[in-house]
């Protein structure tokens, strides 16, 4: 078939220009959140190209998460995580509360000295061990974000006591933070970070950082994230 409307001389692959084109749509705003995408014919109809180019970019949305295939329903677009800014919880409450299931892979859990940022942000020596707990976090078996939180050992001696809520435990020790700083930004994800997030090398991501603090002001952890550019909102009500 002859891919006519897009097929203009371009070094670009077709299917990654209509993959662009949907990708446009989604962020304005023209295919809603939940809305269905109108069939794979009418599709390939509309842009003068063939149904195997939409369904590549289709299939490449949906890797990237911005797509949705439910069986036999039809393909929808992806809803993200809406995170208000407003109080300190942590990923196990946030994800249980919106009835999702938790999962955890486990990148590393060790003991070690900090580096000077670390010891920075806890406002600790550089002799002063630190646990640290490296995770992939899962949202309905969606990768969601990746997380590196330190803490000092005086604070969390063994780091492989959390299994699954690094809050539950804190909580349980009498030792939840009760306040922290959190600061947001825009990153693009580097190989390995992308890899686990199931992602392109180069997809934007949240980068996020928490220093939490206990009612004393003593700094509890220190957390380094990197949130799903297409997975996560967050929130915040502002007031005059
Ligand atoms: C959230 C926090 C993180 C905290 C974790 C505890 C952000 C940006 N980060 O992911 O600082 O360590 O929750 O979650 O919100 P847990 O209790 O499930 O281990």
């Amino acid at each position: 078939r002859e891919e006519t409307n897009l097929a203009a001389k371009s070094a670009t692959p077709l299917y990654l220009r209509v993959q662009r084109g949907l990708e446009q749509a989604i962020e304005a705003g023209m295919i809603a959140v939940n809305d269905a995408l109108p069939a794979e014919r009418e599709l390939a109809n509309a842009l003068g190209v063939s149904r195997v180019t939409v369904r590549n970019a289709v299939r490449a949305l949906v890797d990237k998460g911005m797509l949705v295939q439910r069986h036999g329903a039809g393909t929808f677009v992806a809803s993200r995580v809406e995170q208000p800014l407003k109080q300190l919880t942590g990923f196990t409450e946030d994800m249980s509360e919106r009835g999702m299931a938790v999962n955890v892979q486990w990148l590393d859990r060790s003991v070690g000295l900090p580096t000077p940022e670390e010891c920075e942000a806890l406002n600790i020596d550089s002799s002063t061990a630190v646990s640290r707990l490296y995770r992939l976090r899962l949202a309905d078996e969606k990768p969601m974000c990746i997380e590196h939180a330190v803490l000092p050992i005086t604070h969390l001696e063994d780091p492989t006591v959390v299994e699954t809520s690094l809050y539950d435990y804190l909580e349980e020790q009498k030792r939840r933070p009760t306040r922290a700083i959190q600061k947001l930004s825009a990153r693009l994800l580097d190989i390995s970070h992308a890899h686990l997030l199931g992602v392109p090398t180069g997809s934007p991501c949240l980068y996020i950082e928490r220093t939490s603090f206990l009612p004393n002001d003593e700094a509890i952890e220190f957390v380094r994230s990197y949130y799903r550019g297409d997975s996560y909102e967050f929130v915040a009500e502002l007031r005059l």
